[in-house]
């Protein structure tokens, strides 16, 4: 319950900023005048138009606000694996205080953010790592725990046995890929009676993920279930199966915003998904990105800073920050949340 009365406080703080400063794409939040300081931080998501991430800008924006930093919130119109370089280099030659990018492609953003962290520039990722070329991750949960609960809801919703198929985002995603593998030594472990047929990608593009899901369901017609470990993936499959003869039949599960997932939840096709706050995602990469530019922390393991309401953090291993855990949501709490 604490967690349910954190979500509704931080919408309600997030609905606040939306009629104040911050949009979808191309934003900027606050004045940056802290100090001699360059709180000047670029917000660089895989892709724009994507409520997962216009979520986690409410977030930047919420934390930027609470230390007069500037927010701008800007990156490529599709997932694309290099769609990200451009971007990051503008903002080196910006000379912002830090970017906080989550990457599409650790290979592809490698280069650019090395030059950024060579010019100066903090680099701070955020729900898809680039482990090589940044000073810290701020990750949403471990990939391990991701994977169990995706298994775990999966698992249960197709009684233990059957095909069931991955829909995911980009190919290439390093965050979806993480979990995906470890999700198939899970299966294989543990739940021997599942077979996962194939995993498809939807690119984190609606009407691609919603062909996806079409294209499975024809081509496996003993198709019990479809995980999608991408909040766009996850609700195209499940608006191409609430209207279909699958409803009820093949289980859609995954990871997905409650505002996303609501009416499918509330129709019966879906009976349960899970997520962590991206809201507090990217609350909690603005405060990693003020503490780098402060000196507080350098990113080493044990090194401590303050993130606002959200407490005290401490660095981990391999320079990772944890939020915390994947979150279940269901018929009975989905009223609880607004995001
Ligand atoms: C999509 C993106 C993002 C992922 C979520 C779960 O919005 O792929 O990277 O963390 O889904």
């Amino acid at each position: 319950m604490k967690f349910a009365l954190k979500m509704v406080a931080v919408s309600a703080a997030a609905i606040l900023l939306t009629a104040g400063c911050s949009s979808p794409s191309g934003t900027t939040t606050g004045d940056s005048t802290g100090g001699s300081a360059n709180y000047n931080l670029t917000l660089l998501p895989k892709n724009l138009g994507n409520p997962y991430f216009d979520t986690s800008n409410k977030g930047a924006a919420e934390a930027a606000g609470e230390f007069s930093g500037k927010i701008t919130f800007t990156g490529p119109a599709e997932g694309a694996a290099d769609s990200q370089v451009s971007f990051i280099n503008t903002a080196t030659q910006q000379k912002v205080g830090a970017v906080m990018i989550a990457s599409n492609d650790q290979t592809a953003v490698c280069d650019a953010l090395n030059e950024a962290m060579a010019a100066g520039v903090k680099v701070v990722t955020f729900d898809s790592d680039a482990p090589t070329c940044r000073d810290i991750f701020i990750n949403q949960a471990t990939a391990d725990g991701i994977a169990k609960v995706l298994v775990e809801m999966i698992v249960d919703q197709v009684d233990n046995e059957g095909q069931i198929a991955i829909l995911s985002a980009t190919a290439n995603a390093t965050n979806q890929n993480a979990w995906i593998e470890s999700m198939k030594k899970d299966l294989a472990a543990n739940h021997p009676g599942i077979e996962l047929v194939e995993v498809v990608y939807g690119d984190d593009q609606d009407q691609m993920s919603f062909d996806k899901t079409a294209a499975l369901l024809a081509t496996y017609p003993e198709l019990k279930g479809i995980v999608a470990p991408t909040t766009v993936g996850i609700a195209a499959a499940a608006r191409y199966v609430s209207t279909s003869e699958y409803k009820g039949k093949v289980a859609v599960t995954g990871l997905g915003t409650p505002n996303d997932m609501r009416a499918y939840v509330t129709d019966g096709t879906v009976t349960e998904f899970a997520l962590w706050n991206p809201a507090d995602l990217g609350y909690l990469a603005t405060y990693a990105a003020k503490a780098l530019i402060d000196g507080t922390i350098t990113g080493a393991e044990g090194d401590k800073f303050e993130a606002g309401k959200l407490g005290s953090y401490t660095v981990g291993a391999d320079k990772t920050v944890l939020l915390g855990d994947p979150y279940k949501f269901n018929k009975g709490n989905i009223g609880d949340f607004d995001f």
